[in-house]
């Protein structure tokens, strides 16, 4: 596996050399956040990124995320231009040196969680999700007063409305279609210039506020490969996503599709499963619901060699900034994750 770590750019609170100082550290998984969604990446954005990566001793290879424009998701006819600019941007991310690039296909809302400073008995902080606080939002009422975390802060509470009712009629079968009219036309870019996509699972994995979604369990997951049938054809294992739902058997689905050559990236989280949602833990096994070792272990049994990182991490010790996206609990994911892989190979 390849120790990777999330990093927002200079706006991060957390430093490029903070990151380059966790063991073990192979790459940066970055983003250029300057450019509205849609539209194509600059040169020099990418190289600059590239740049300051290379320059703190860490790799550039991993993209999260090249975002999906809602017209693409919608089926509209202006779909062909935003999917051109997307198969422009994997050129370009790859000729910098990009070679697994993470993306999703959720209806507007990507990951969505209820509350984000949920303190827990240890004193931490965390996200969470709970059901009976979705139910209280309604995003076709544009004078209701709740958002939650994880919505695009950059539509407006009218527009939010707007384009959630454009998606009131839409199947999941129609979602499918327009997702395998995107994949039919951007995986032969990143064939072309060798690079592995990686969609991520719909956090969490099921419908919210009647929006489709569709990458939720093995069954679709079996369904989306087939799509397109090629390795660079692949997916993010997000274990927390997929985790959250106890219908769900991560370790098998770990073992199967790394056995398949088909998991390029993972993000390792461990998720308490309770009866109205789950909250995000520590990624100790004993914290949360999931076998964080038996995950390791079955992708290191099968053949994974991609890009892990930690996932969301707590907010501990004081430290303040963007939610699930500390230093410090990041930082003790990551040295779990060292010593789970050290053990397991060192025992095969
Ligand atoms: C949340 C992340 C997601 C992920 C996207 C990938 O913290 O895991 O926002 O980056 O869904 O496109």
């Amino acid at each position: 596996m390849k120790l990777s770590f999330r990093w927002y750019g200079e706006e991060d609170k957390v430093s490029l050399k903070n990151i380059a100082q966790i063991p073990g550290m192979h790459s940066i998984v970055t983003a250029v956040y300057d450019v509205p969604v849609g539209e194509v990446w600059s040169r020099e954005s990418i190289a600059e990124l590239k740049r300051q990566v290379e320059q703190a001793g860490l790799h550039f290879e991993v993209i999260e995320s090249i975002p999906v424009h809602e017209d693409i998701k919608l089926g509209k006819g202006s779909r062909d231009r935003y999917i051109a600019n997307y198969c422009e941007n994997i050129k370009r991310v790859a000729e910098a040196g990009a070679r697994c690039i993470c993306y999703n296909f959720m209806p507007v809302l990507d990951w969505t969680r209820t509350q984000t400073d949920h303190v827990l008995p240890d004193g931490s902080t965390t996200l969470v999700y709970y059901k009976e606080q979705v139910e209280k939002v309604n995003p076709l009422e544009s004078d209701s007063d709740l958002t939650l975390p994880g919505w695009d802060a950059s539509y407006s509470r009218e527009e939010l409305k707007n384009i959630v009712a454009q998606y009131q009629s839409m199947t999941e079968e129609k979602l499918w279609e327009n997702l395998k009219y995107f994949l039919k036309r951007i995986i032969p870019a990143a064939v072309e210039y060798n690079v592995n996509m990686a969609i991520h699972e719909d956090d969490p994995c099921w419908s919210i506020f009647g929006l489709p979604r569709i990458i939720t369990d093995e069954n679709n997951l079996d369904r989306f490969l087939k799509l397109v049938d090629v390795p660079n054809n692949g997916i993010t294992l997000c274990t927390g996503s997929l985790g959250c739902s106890c219908k769900n058997n991560v370790v098998r689905m770990a073992a199967k599709y790394a056995a398949m050559g088909r998991i390029h990236f993972v993000h390792m989280r461990n998720v308490a499963v309770l009866p109205n949602g789950f909250e995000e833990r520590a990624h100790l096994s004993s914290c949360g619901s999931l076998d964080m070792y038996a995950i390791m272990k079955a992708l290191y049994d099968n053949g994974f060699q991609g890009y892990i990182r930690p996932d969301h991490g707590r907010m501990i010790w004081g430290e303040t900034g963007r939610p699930g996206y500390g230093l410090y609990d990041r930082a003790l994911g990551a040295t779990y994750l060292n010593g789970l892989w050290e053990a397991i190979e060192k025992n095969s």
